[in-house]
């Protein structure tokens, strides 16, 4: 027998950066463009760090020249960049919006004059509060049709320009935050409803997966997810169910439904004895059937340790926003699971686990359950940088971060995982959702904070030089 040839990174690997509109573009009422819920949300006062909001964000809807410019200094082959629905349609439905679609358009078209590959996320959170105020988001079934004819404004528009897409970002996130834990838009805190508000994502999600196929047939879409693996705190038999049922509920409730078109059994067995009702429709299975992707989207910062937690035990919640490590709390959902700290893995500010063995394992995982391509989506390190007085930021723990995790990528190639690109989490620095602006991802500093939109102007860290080198490398550089 021949043993397959060691391979780390193929030659067309993406080597790539992501962002999302929200976080980056600023321009809030810019060219026509509608509210979205998390214009509204934060509007509310008080629901993210120090009132932070993406009116401004770091301004790339002006300067994305500039941004793409450094892009290409660095040699950067893929941008992954979310397109704001409510620059495309303003009022979520209805009349288009000419100056939002052209804004796409010379994006992209300033991303392929330096050979960087374009992929769109379609939907990054951002949705058009009119659709949110009219029938109650992804509460209702009258989404499908919506999402689907935004989706398919996309298509016509930049289909024979963009191969690669994600359908949604982090529906797990989404939906569980804006539906159970009330921490996002639309501020829902109900067990019931944020179940059936994720059913009808999936019926959208494999819905616009369907009108891909006809409208970009050469073009690769998939959805992507918040992954986090599970290790059990310990090998009692108790902490090992327990990590099945995590596994079930948090990864594969998701995973297999956009894969395999179905539900884990176990976890529908779970809400039939809470009398949780999906609301399934006799045509759900079909569409399910007919919209599954080409690869899955993985966004890994972290992985999870879970034990048993009694039916009295830990609720979900409690977590940390501010950077003042050690302040989240212990969390679960009684009876099933917790998540526990782990004493051989190190924490970030935001008390995220560090463990690039993590994303080693995932993938493997991932693979020899689902064989499909893996797009890592997002990775990153959110931390407190400082800009010294001679403009310069010497981030050496993110080049570790990254270092350690591209690593383990390469590690899960070479054991046969099919891993299309690496897209770290981000580009410039810009908004966290909830932790404001202090919680720093990119490769290229923003001067800006909370409360004060400063000079807007970049500088590039010491991890920019680095993952240049990483890429003309190929990876060999590291
Ligand atoms: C993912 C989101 C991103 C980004 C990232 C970092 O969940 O897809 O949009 O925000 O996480 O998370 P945070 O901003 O909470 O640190």
């Amino acid at each position: 027998m021949k043993l397959p040839t060691k391979k780390r990174f193929p030659e067309n690997f993406l080597w790539g950066s992501a962002s999302a509109a929200y976080q980056v573009e600023g321009a809030y009422t810019a060219d026509g463009k509608g509210a979205s819920i998390w214009d509204r949300y934060v509007s509310l006062g008080d629901v993210t760090y120090k009132g932070s909001h993406g009116q401004v964000a770091v301004d790339h809807y002006h300067r994305y020249k500039e941004d793409i410019a450094l892009m290409a200094e660095m040699g950067l082959k893929a941008y992954r960049f979310s397109i704001a629905w409510t620059r495309i349609l303003p009022m979520g439905r209805g009349a288009e919006n000419a100056a939002g679609i052209a804004f796409y358009h010379s994006l992209i078209d300033e991303l392929h004059q330096y050979d960087i590959e374009p992929i769109i996320t379609i939907y990054h959170w951002d949705l058009p509060q009119a659709l949110q105020d009219e029938y109650g988001g992804w509460e209702s079934r009258q989404i499908i049709t919506d999402f689907d004819h935004y989706a398919r404004i996309l298509y016509r528009e930049y289909g024979t320009k963009v191969k690669y897409w994600v359908s949604m970002n982090e529906q797990n996130v989404f939906v569980t935050h804006g539906y159970s834990l009330g921490v996002h838009p639309p501020g829902i805190k109900d067990r019931l409803r944020s179940f059936r508000a994720n059913h009808i994502v999936n019926i959208a999600n494999a819905t616009i997966i369907a009108s891909f196929r006809d409208l970009v047939p050469d073009g690769k879409i998939g959805p992507s997810l918040a992954y986090s693996p599970f290790y059990a705190q310990t090998s009692h038999p108790d902490d090992i169910i327990a990590l099945e049922t995590a596994q079930d509920y948090l990864t594969y409730w998701y995973m297999d439904i956009y894969c395999r078109g179905r539900y884990p059994q176990s976890i529908l067995n779970i809400l039939e004895k809470l009398q949780i009702d999906l609301a399934i429709e006799a045509t759900d299975e079909a569409v399910l059937r007919a919209g599954k992707p080409d690869f899955l989207g993985i966004n890994y910062y972290q992985s999870l340790t879970v034990a048993h937690n009694p039916l009295d035990g830990v609720v979900m919640g409690g977590m940390n926003t501010s950077g003042k490590k050690g302040t989240s709390k212990e969390q679960g959902i009684p009876g099933l699971f917790k998540i526990v700290q782990n004493q051989y893995l190190t924490h970030t500010d935001w008390d995220w686990t560090i463990d690039a063995d993590g994303l080693y394992v995932g993938i493997k995982r991932l693979t020899s359950r689902y064989q499909l391509p893996i797009l890592i989506s997002e990775n990153g390190l959110g931390a407190i940088d400082v800009l010294d007085a001679d403009g310069k930021i010497h981030d050496s723990y993110r080049i570790d971060y990254l270092k350690a995790h591209i690593i383990a990528v390469g590690r899960a190639i070479e054991d046969g995982s099919d891993v299309l690109g690496y897209c770290s989490w981000s580009f410039t620095d810009l908004l966290s959702w909830l932790n404001g602006y202090q919680k720093r991802y990119g490769f290229v500093y923003i001067d800006r904070d909370e409360t004060d939109d400063r000079t807007l102007n970049r500088y590039k860290k010491d991890s920019f030089s680095w993952y240049q080198s990483v890429i003309r490398s190929n990876g060999s550089n590291l």
